[in-house]
């Protein structure tokens, strides 16, 4: 680092090296400063919301100092840098995360416990950064925990939204949206009003020869709209390193807003410009595994991906090496289709701008970029009409048909006498209108294409990219099950479990191995061991019936059966499979003489989850789990037996209270539509069990923890098709228990009939496409083994134990390493000061 300073300011740098505060009563210090001058408030009326504040605040310089130090290593040293573009970054709370990351919670702890503070009730002040909808955009926040942690230069760039994915309210048991407003205080971004890029949008492209009388585009007219940057530092977790994440935030570039029609009198359209350039970066699209085409949305994609990589560009050409060795210097992940445009945003420079010949240019981007795969539902892969891209990005639509057109012509030869193949894999569906077909343009563009668990990875290459196996070989296409940090969703979420395996491991580096849990299997009959396990959840399920009181003014009770369902509503995770098999048992206790009812075991059925606004299927779910809650809470004769609870507005704060707690979750997709899931592997490291189908990551975790340590049930992905024909052409006749349900239903005992028609319609009359009447025996009978095996608590306890101890697999550093080696070609670069 030191070396990288230029000569003049080298010594006043060494004299004046400020260090981080290490002790509490320097801790203090910083915080009684931060409240003063930085908020300029004064001690006398310093409450928790200016308490959260100054203590961020000196966490913020702590990670200044790192972040600084690393950024200049890197750039020093010229290190290959990995970029993960994704529009997501569903992060959740920083201040724990960065005061676990540096180690020092506990000098905080104690600063804060002499300024009069709980540090839990400090933390609690913070608002998410919920920039994502779901599974996509929180395993892009872990993969920016592991990157930093295990030292990689990477960087991550997205899209600072000004609101993020809404706040959810339940209103008589009706989803409700409300904006999430969440930068009133943000003190982890740094505004980098030097950093600016600007981003054009529409005109129109003429040819012009160039000095050498060759023939080149020149893209000119339309509109610019300026990207600034906003920077988050990324600690890493016992290491110095510090990440960036680069958010771009848009603003109009002719300043403020129109002076001559201000002087006019025209107030409203003096500010026109400026708003409509605010609103690209100011909403996140509240969609999952959904595309709507929206033409805003395609301008949120080009806006980020052209600041992006003008940046990137910018920052290798200050290393002065020739062009061919970009792909040396820059890896690029493509988090989805997402930033796709990324791919002809790099041709557009190297030929339009940096003057390359097409075949060069063409080696360098597909060197540069590796696309992630995460879905195989068909609504959800992107597609946008030519004519908005052709109005929108006029040289893109230019070069995207070149791209084309030799891809084809290479197809054709490899294939002449296969006609069809060349209409299924062109980028350009030929429908109308015409589409531009991202995830063929993401595949051509890219050297590598992964999918994100070993079945989604099988799935694509045999069903939605199968002839672009046969085209490039089944080399262009990997896995990399995806994974999870185990410092925020094991030592953050639930610090009582991560002290006693520390305890019991010797350290706490099975944080940076997760592989060392195994050695907790040694301990399964110990029996002071498994008391202390068990005491540990009790006390996590204690906390969370004390937060669904206070939530929904409902008691559970901690000994009951906690059985957790949290992540986006979506009939392909079928909510509604869970809801009719409450209902199922609501039915049943009721049948049952009060003697008989007393011998069963009570259980609590916790939902949560968003459902997109625009998806009314989803929201009749949550409308039904509500219903049932009002009635099954408030049956006498049911007691504690059954609780059915919808917690409102899941998020990354709330599943850090309820990953912990729970004893079973569910992940219950119809077999082959959940790409991987990543909450079940949060769930089981956090000592709950399964239930689930065998579909994405459930079935590796089954091979990992063992048959016995997981309730499987269900059809498999294979026999789907089959089922789904039958449906639709044979005699489609519904399970007897699930018709009770439905006939319950519709007499009414959950209030309204009408509501709830078109969720059973879909089952009995629409084919039935998720397969929930399928799988409804088997998901009861399952649900029965797990009532019997959690009346064996010793036995419960020592599934849980062993399953804990076979998750190594699903740390995300483990994909990090996976993602590097196989896909970046990119080595860590650990600071040693
Ligand atoms: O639905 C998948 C989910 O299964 C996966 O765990 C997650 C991260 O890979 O991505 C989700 N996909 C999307 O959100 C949209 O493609």
């Amino acid at each position: 680092v030191e070396a990288s300073i230029p000569e003049p300011q080298r010594e006043a740098w060494k004299r004046s090296q400020t260090s981080a505060f290490k002790s509490s009563d320097e801790f203090e210090k910083e915080v009684v400063r931060h409240v003063e001058t930085s908020l300029a408030r004064s001690m006398f009326n310093c409450d928790e919301k200016a308490a959260y504040s100054a203590t961020s605040l000196a966490f913020r310089d702590h990670l200044i100092l790192d972040w600084n130090k690393t950024q200049q290593r890197q750039t020093y040293r010229d290190s290959k840098r990995v970029y993960y573009l994704s529009l997501e970054f569903l992060m959740g709370r920083a201040l724990d995360n960065a005061m676990l990351n540096v180690g020092l919670k506990d000098t905080a702890k104690a600063g804060l416990a002499d300024l009069g503070f709980r540090i839990e009730d400090i933390i609690g002040q913070e608002h998410d950064a919920a920039l994502g909808n779901g599974g996509l955009g929180r395993l892009a926040a872990c993969f920016l925990d592991s990157l930093a942690s295990l030292d990689f230069p990477a960087w991550g760039y997205g899209l600072r939204y000004r609101y993020g994915i809404f706040k959810q309210e339940i209103i008589d048991g009706y989803q409700v949206e409300v904006p999430d407003y969440w930068l009133d205080f943000n003190p982890w971004e740094f505004p980098r009003h030097d950093v600016t890029v600007d981003v054009q949008f529409f005109g129109s492209v003429k040819k012009v020869p160039n000095e050498q009388g060759k023939s080149v585009a020149v893209w000119e007219g339309g509109e610019i709209v300026v990207a600034v940057a906003y920077d988050v530092p990324i600690p890493g977790y016992d290491t110095p390193t510090t990440n960036n994440l680069r958010l771009w935030s848009s603003k109009a570039s002719g300043g403020e807003f129109d002076f001559q029609k201000f002087n006019s009198g025209d107030y409203e359209s003096s500010v026109a410009e400026q708003q409509r350039a605010e609103t690209i970066s100011n909403v996140l699209y509240p969609n999952d595994n959904l595309e709507r085409g929206k033409e805003l949305r395609l301008k949120q994609q080009y806006f980020w991906v052209a600041a992006s990589l003008y940046d990137i560009v910018r920052r290798f050409k200050k290393s002065k090496r020739a062009w061919r060795e970009f792909p040396e210097q820059v890896a690029i992940q493509l988090n989805d289709t997402h930033p796709t445009l990324a791919i002809v945003e790099l041709q557009r420079i190297l030929i339009d701008i940096e003057g390359l010949d097409w075949d060069l240019a063409w080696e360098i981007v597909t060197g540069t970029f590796g696309y992630t795969n995460h879905t195989v539902l068909p609504e959800a892969l992107e597609k946008w009409p030519v004519g908005l891209v052709q109005h929108l990005l006029p040289r893109h639509l230019q070069i995207i048909y070149d791209i084309n057109l030799f891809f084809l012509q290479s197809v054709e030869k490899q294939f002449p006498d296969d006609r069809d193949i060349l209409t299924r894999v062109s980028i350009i569906e030929e429908s109308q209108p015409k589409m531009v077909r991202m995830a063929h343009l993401a595949i051509v563009g890219s050297h590598k294409v992964n999918g994100v668990a070993e079945l989604h990875s099988d799935l694509i290459k045999t069903t939605i990219f199968k002839d672009f196996v046969e085209i490039y070989g089944p080399d262009r296409f990997t896995n990399v099950t995806n994974g999870i940090t185990p410092r925020r969703w094991l030592h953050q979420a639930n610090p009582r479990l991560s002290e006693l395996i520390a305890s019991k491991l010797g350290s706490h580096e099975f944080l940076k191995d997760l592989s060392q849990l195994n050695k907790l299997e040694l301990l399964v009959q110990d029996k002071e061991f498994k008391k202390e396990w068990a005491e540990i959840k009790f006390a996590n399920k204690v906390r969370l019936a004390k937060y669904i009181k206070e939530t929904t003014g409902v008691n559970v009770n901690p000994s009951a059966l906690f059985d957790v369902q949290v992540k986006r509503i979506h009939e392909y995770k079928r909510q509604q499979l869970n809801i009719f098999g409450v209902i199922h048992r609501y039915l049943t206790l009721k049948a049952m003489t009060p003697a008989e009812r007393k011998k069963q075991l009570p259980r609590v059925s916790i939902f949560g989850g968003k459902a997109a606004p625009g998806y009314w299927m989803a929201k009749q779910i949550i409308h039904l789990i509500n219903a049932v809650g009002s009635v099954v809470n408030n049956d006498e004769d049911i007691g504690d037996l059954l609780k059915v609870i919808f917690l409102e507005d899941y998020n990354v704060s709330k599943a850090e209270i309820i990953c912990p707690a729970s004893d079973i979750s569910e992940h219950i997709s119809t077999a082959g539509t959940e790409a991987s899931g990543t909450s079940n592997m949060k769930f089981v490291l956090n000592g709950g069990l399964i239930i689930g189908t065998c579909d994405g990551a459930n079935i590796e975790i089954t091979r990992e923890v063992g048959e016995n340590n997981i309730f499987l049930f269900g059809n498999l992905a294979e026999d789907v098709e089959d089922l789904r024909h039958a449906h639709t052409y044979g005699s489609h006749t519904i399970d007897p228990d699930l018709a009770k349900v439905f006939e319950e239903i519709q007499k009414g005992t959950f209030g309204s009939v009408h509501d709830f028609s078109a969720m059973i319609a879909a089952v009995k009359d629409h084919g039935d496409y998720y397969l929930v009447s399928d799988d409804f025996h088997s998901y009861i009978e399952t649900h029965t083994l797990v009532d019997e095996a959690y009346r064996n608590q010793e036995e419960w306890v020592v599934k849980s134990i062993t399953a804990v101890a076979r998750m190594g697999f699903f740390s995300s550093d483990r994909c990090i390493y996976e993602y590097a080696d196989g896909i970046w070609n990119v080595e860590p670069l650990p600071r040693r000061d």
